[in-house]
C-alpha cells in the first residue's frame, strides 16, 4: 500500500509539479520604424507536446509569432496563426532567421536597453510573461 501511494505521488509530480515549459536567453532587436523582433529558446520538459498559441504585449500595437522562410533568393515571413508546436521533451529557438515574436507599432517612450513585456499564451501551460531588453544586435555569449 504504501508503495502504491509513493508511486502516486511521484505520477503526480511528474506530470504537474516538474513538467514544464521554460523560457531562456530572451532578448528583443528594435529597429527603427518603430519595429522589433523577440527572440528566445523554449524548452518543453513535459512528455506531451504544448503549443505557443500567441503572443501579447502592453508595450506593441501588433505581436505576431512568425517563421522566416527562404525560397530561393528571398526571404519571407510566415505568420503561425495557429501557434507553433513545441514538442515533447524538446525546445525550440526563435532567433534570427528562424522563428520570431515579430512586433509592431513599439511604444514610443521605449528605447534601447528598455525592458519590453511580452506575454505568451500555451495551450497547455499558464501564461509566461518575459521581459527582454531591447538591443540591436544579438547579445555575445
Ligand atoms: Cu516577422
Amino acid at each position: 500500500m504504501k508503495k502504491f501511494l509513493i508511486l502516486a505521488a511521484l505520477t503526480f509530480c511528474f506530470n504537474n509539479g516538474y513538467a514544464k515549459i521554460i523560457i531562456d536567453n530572451e532578448w528583443a532587436r528594435l529597429t527603427p520604424n518603430g519595429m522589433g523582433a523577440v527572440y528566445f529558446e523554449i524548452k518543453n520538459t513535459n512528455t506531451e507536446d504544448d503549443f505557443l498559441i500567441k503572443a501579447s504585449s502592453p508595450n506593441a500595437k501588433s505581436v505576431m509569432i512568425h517563421e522566416t522562410q527562404r525560397m530561393g533568393n528571398m526571404t519571407h515571413m510566415k505568420h503561425h496563426s495557429n501557434g507553433t508546436k513545441i514538442p515533447a521533451n524538446n525546445s525550440v529557438l526563435f532567433q534570427p532567421g528562424s522563428f520570431h515574436i515579430m512586433l509592431s507599432s513599439i511604444d514610443k517612450n521605449l528605447k534601447l536597453g528598455d525592458k519590453i513585456l511580452i506575454n505568451l499564451i500555451f495551450q497547455n501551460h499558464e501564461n509566461i510573461s518575459i521581459e527582454p531588453i531591447l538591443k540591436i544586435k544579438p547579445p555575445i555569449k
